[in-house]
């Protein structure tokens, strides 16, 4: 199978995803030109992650491919333990960090895709980055003093976190106070898999 990426993108996420379940597995990059051009044959949509599965089935949409990348190893558990209610706690979370966390970096990375007018822009980025700290501060809660988001076991929402913070860093938002989500990133930080996606995308 082949995950189509942008490098620190949050196709880093299924990257990290793939290195867990070991699988045999490509990368291409998608060049920002791209991503509205000759990348619509492979996501109308013309964003990352896509997934191409060998038998040429495309899949889209980060939460189901996470979903899935997880059903192809299911001894490792990456959406909960088995049960239903441990599954719907893994996607309650892969959800707030995709619909809701995900979104509102969108003004901090393009604000001109929003609004017109640099004080609008301004504004809105300012408004996008108040929404993320609250964001943030219910995470920190939910991890505690856990070392992984939902019921203290790895799951695909752990890289979702993981790359979402790295972009909070990279647009210097202003986690202070929130330690568990700094022990949460260093402890991210010593797995393998997290290393080799990490270096087969250029970031560490
Ligand atoms: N709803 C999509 C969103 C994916 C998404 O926003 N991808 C970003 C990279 S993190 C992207 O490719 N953006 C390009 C663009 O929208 O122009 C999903 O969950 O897969």
């Amino acid at each position: 199978m082949k995950l189509y990426c942008m490098f620190g993108a949050c196709s880093l996420t299924d990257h990290i995803v793939l290195e867990w379940i070991g699988k045999p597995y490509e990368v291409e990059q998608v060049a920002r030109e791209a991503l509205k051009t000759s990348y619509l044959k492979i996501n109308p949509s013309g964003a990352v992650p896509a997934l191409a599965l060998d038998d040429g089935t495309i899949l889209t949409q980060n939460i189901a491919i996470l979903d899935y990348l997880a059903s192809l190893a299911p001894e490792a558990k990456l959406m909960g333990d088995g049960s239903a209610l441990a599954r719907a706690r893994v996607l309650r979370w892969l959800a707030f960090l995709n619909a809701d966390v995900h979104k509102n970096f969108s003004p901090l990375f393009s604000a001109p895709r929003f609004v017109d007018g640099e004080a609008a822009q301004e504004s809105l980025k300012h408004k996008a980055a108040e929404r993320l700290r609250e964001q943030f501060e219910t995470l920190d809660a939910q991890l505690g003093g856990n070392v992984w988001l939902v019921d203290n076991r790895r799951s695909v929402a752990d890289p979702y976190l993981y790359v979402v913070l790295r972009w909070a860093k990279a647009m210097k938002l202003d986690l202070s106070g929130l330690g568990n989500l700094a022990r949460f990133v260093a402890h991210m930080e010593s797995d393998a898999g997290v290393q080799a996606a990490l270096k087969a995308e250029g970031l560490a």
